[in-house]
């Protein structure tokens, strides 16, 4: 096997090679999925950004087309950064996507649309004359106005929009409102702000029904809903999200009371996981998010050596929790086409420190399913409450997989070599607290390889998972495994966390999956379906 393909993925979008980074206007058109993304055509590390351009009938089989915008006019000579569609009243897609029109990295809203509407894969894409749409006034951070949003239309007509921005690092979703899609005026408010947050990239706004899982146009105007707004922290390269109430008069968006922004608040994925963008699928009803992927072995050497860079998470459908307060994601149900040998196993109790091989499937292309309970909470070691400061991803660096526990450590040791030289635990902990139980999931990168390099980024990346286990004492993973990615999802998507991990030994066939146990508490696995996992067309 090349250093080339080693780590490759293959259920996971990816061009051919070359870098990619923020998914860009994904969108639904006459029967066809668009993804478009930032993505350099001439090498491995980011730069020379254009706006590739791939279609797909099921959002897992994709075909390559070539770029659709790239720099050539005054109003993007020096970058095609990223941006959103919006499909117009009578069935005319428009993307707008932020320009860069000099080496200090100022920046412009600029539209560009279909050269050919009746061209089913939409090719080829204009950039009109009257570009750029939007300029930054005086009270606006040049370097710093980017990332347009799908608009969104108000009961007055006007279409909407947001920009993301910071004022003295306040972050900010800068709202412009336009009656025909072209002119623009800048409304005296930001739609959101929030004081030390830093500059807020590839904002995302969205309505989410209060009563099923459905997904809703942008400019759904109706009772019964709330809504989301996702910045991408420039800070710390997290997507957070609040959950909140449009108000549509005042045309400001007000988080709920427990719903904070910043790196205190929620993330859509506790990994790595960055520059998400959701669209409304109208032929499946749902809203789907994609987020962008990066690698995690950070010299640009390494990059170059294997010539491609980047993934595109599988796309997830997103819809509210019933209890209002969080997001729920579910990787699509198209990807369980890709589903071959199964295996399944029920009923099996894991003791104390027990341990065991998941076999007869490929453990580095897999898609696993497993169902946890347990008879008492009784075991649940202490919650420090010291930790309360921290983040989910210290407190697991602090108790790890190995360190027994009373209620877990149990869960799925992934991408492990035969002895354990190298694996990648994607697990529960569950803590008591004063008040409640506090659970704990870890997808913990620290010895996901032997390779001895201070650069090589291995985070013991966590989130805490909102559950009631006192009705309940059950808990359930998903996780993905794709060569050098582990995508997980907890308790039915409540938490997510995706891991890119670098192997030296469980590589293809030599990699393994385990299930194992390091609390006193005995678990019972109920049910466990794996399946491992076809290669889609990608060409
Ligand atoms: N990536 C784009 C910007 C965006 C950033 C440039 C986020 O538009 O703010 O490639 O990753």
């Amino acid at each position: 096997i090349s250093v080339k393909n080693v780590h490759r993925t293959s259920f996971h979008f990816q061009p051919p090679k070359y870098w990619i980074n923020d998914p860009n206007a994904p969108m639904y058109y006459n029967g066809v999925y668009h993804l478009f993304y930032q993505y350099n055509p001439k090498g491995s590390v980011w730069g020379n950004i254009v706006w590739a351009h791939s279609v797909s009938k099921d959002l897992i089989n994709w075909i390559h087309l070539e770029p659709a915008i790239y720099p050539s006019k005054k109003f993007d000579k020096y970058g095609a950064w990223s941006g959103s569609a919006t499909i117009l009243p009578n069935n005319k897609p428009v993307i707008l996507y932020t320009g860069v029109v000099d080496s200090h990295d100022s920046q412009v809203q600029n539209y560009a649309i279909p050269a050919n509407l009746s061209d089913p894969f939409l090719r080829k894409w204009i950039k009109p004359n009257n570009n750029p749409l939007i300029v930054p006034d005086n009270s606006i951070n040049k370097t710093k106005f980017r990332d347009p949003t799908t608009a969104w239309m108000g009961q007055d007509g006007l279409w909407r929009i947001v920009i993301g921005s910071m004022r003295k690092h306040r972050g900010m979703a800068l709202l412009y409102r336009s009656r025909d899609f072209i002119k623009w005026a800048k409304a005296q408010h930001p739609l959101h702000s929030s004081p030390h947050t830093g500059n807020w990239e590839c904002p995302d706004f969205f309505p989410v029904s209060l009563k099923n899982t459905n997904g809703l146009d942008a400019s759904y105007r109706g009772k019964n809903v709330k809504h989301v707004l996702k910045n991408s922290l420039d800070v710390n390269r997290f997507d957070y999200y609040t959950i909140g109430m449009y108000d549509t008069k005042k045309d400001r968006y007000i988080p709920d009371n427990n719903s904070i922004d910043g790196s205190k608040g929620l993330r859509l994925d506790y990994g790595n996981f960055y520059a998400s963008k959701s669209f409304y699928d109208p032929m499946k009803n749902r809203r789907i998010v994609w987020g962008w992927t990066n690698e995690s072995d950070v010299l640009p050497d390494d990059e170059i050596k294997k010539g491609w860079a980047g993934i595109q998470a599988i796309p997830r459908k997103v819809w509210l929790d019933p209890s209002g307060k969080q997001l729920i994601q579910w990787p699509i149900e198209e990807l369980e086409t890709l589903r071959k040998q199964k295996i399944q196993l029920n009923n099996k109790k894991l003791s104390k420190g027990e341990m065991f091989e998941v076999e007869g499937i490929s453990a580095s292309q897999a898609d696993i399913e497993v169902s946890f309970s347990f008879s008492s909470l009784n075991k649940a070691e202490q919650f420090d409450p010291k930790w309360a400061d921290l983040y989910a991803q210290d407190v697991c660096a602090i108790k790890g997989s190995t360190i027994q526990g009373g209620l877990g450590p149990f869960g799925l040791a992934t991408v492990a070599s035969k002895n354990l030289e190298e694996y990648t635990p994607v697990f529960f902990r569950v803590f008591k607290a004063q008040k409640n139980y506090k659970v704990l999931m870890c997808s913990d990168a620290r010895r996901s390889t032997m390779r001895q390099n201070e650069a090589m980024y291995k985070p013991s990346f966590a989130g805490y998972v909102d559950v009631d286990l006192v009705d309940m004492k059950k808990l359930s993973l998903r996780s993905l495994i794709d060569n050098s990615v582990v995508e997980s999802f907890g308790a039915g998507g409540k938490t997510c966390i995706t891991s890119r991990v670098y192997p030296t030994l469980a590589i293809h066939n030599n990699a393994h999956l385990f299930v194992f146990n390091n609390g006193s508490e005995t678990i019972t696995i109920e049910t466990l379906n794996a399946w491992s996992m076809d290669v889609p067309k990608m060409h």
